[in-house]
């Protein structure tokens, strides 16, 4: 395929948190907006201090509008924390960091929300005012929310475990909502697809819980679509986040090939890091081998287009 055929594919890219963020970026500075789409996970919405906070829409949201905070991936850059400390001068929960400015947003989406607004119209609106392009659509308009089942047996849900407890509590098994159903336009998005692209996200808790929406997996199983993932782990470790821990504490080893392996026959190529060594092709996967941390926008921007190529070649 050209560079010039690259361009007219109709990408969708799978994103969560941080990773998925950046790659949908770097997608973004490449594809004309209206060949991409990012589906975005839900699963760690809550409800907090009386507001619906969607950390994944909101890090994706933030992130392609040049507007995210550099040093931590979420919340927004130039952020004060005044109303945050108020909260937590009165004796408010105050263990879930909401900025001034992060605020602005989780109040205009409750309001749409309680006006009868869907999440994937709220979000379009959000869109529009960070001069967003790309679709950004949520995987559902239903709450479908994470929880996290503890060694210990209990059953915490996702902020509860990832933010006030650190990710510390070592993780069984992670429990996905059995009812989750994809939004119309989500369904569109994937039938329309040339190439979907599972971004360097959490396999577990950020990946899974957007297959596990009916019918999401089913419409990716299907041939004419290549799918591609890039690996969240770099030589055996995660670039952000719990992804690794959670590998070794569910008994698998954590590695670039334990990614691929829990993908299986979801996925047509897989792309690794270039520090990874010892990758070898099995069942026919297609790889890559690419430097997938992404540094700056120029990085977004090489990996997004080096990606590209390689689903391009594996389009059916
Ligand atoms: N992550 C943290 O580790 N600590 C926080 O206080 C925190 C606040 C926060 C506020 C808004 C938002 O959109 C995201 C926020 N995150 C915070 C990130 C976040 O909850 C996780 O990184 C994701 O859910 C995992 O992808």
């Amino acid at each position: 395929m050209t560079a010039y055929d690259l361009l007219s594919l109709n990408v969708v890219c799978l994103a969560g948190g941080v990773g998925g963020a950046k790659l949908a970026d770097g997608l973004a500075r490449v594809l004309p907006p209206e060949n991409l789409t990012v589906i975005v996970n839900t699963g760690d919405d809550f409800r907090h201090l009386g507001l619906t906070i969607c950390p994944d829409l909101d890090t994706v949201m933030y992130t392609l509008g040049g507007v995210a905070n550099p040093e931590t991936g979420w919340g927004r850059a130039g952020e004060s924390w005044r109303t945050m400390g108020e909260v937590g001068r009165l004796g408010g929960p105050d263990w879930f960091n909401l900025g001034d400015l992060d605020l602005a947003t989780h109040l205009t989406r409750t309001d749409g929300l309680d006006a009868g607004e869907t999440l994937t119209a709220v979000t379009r609106r959000l869109c529009a005012g960070f001069g967003i392009s790309p679709a950004v659509l949520p995987m559902s308009d239903q709450p479908a929310p994470t929880l996290i089942e503890t060694m210990t047996g209990e059953i915490l849900p996702f902020q509860v475990w990832f933010v006030r407890e650190r990710w510390q509590p070592a993780v069984r098994r992670v429990v996905l909502p059995e009812d989750a159903r994809a939004t119309t336009a989500v369904i569109r998005a994937l039938e329309a697809a040339d190439v979907v692209i599972i971004a360097p996200s959490n396999p577990f808790v950020s990946i899974e819980p957007i297959l596990n929406v009916y019918p999401i997996r089913a419409l990716l199983e299907d041939v004419p679509r290549a799918v591609v993932a890039v690996s969240p782990i770099i030589a055996g470790q995660a670039v952000k986040g719990p992804a690794a821990k959670m590998m070794s504490e569910m008994g698998m080893e954590p590695s670039a090939a334990a990614v691929a392996a829990c993908y299986g026959h979801l996925i047509d190529g897989f792309v690794y890091d270039s520090r990874d060594t010892g990758m070898t092709a099995e069942d026919g996967l297609a790889l890559l081998c690419a430097d997938t941390l992404m540094t700056g926008a120029a990085e977004r921007e090489r990996l997004a287009r080096e990606v590209l190529a390689f689903a391009g070649n594996l389009v059916g």
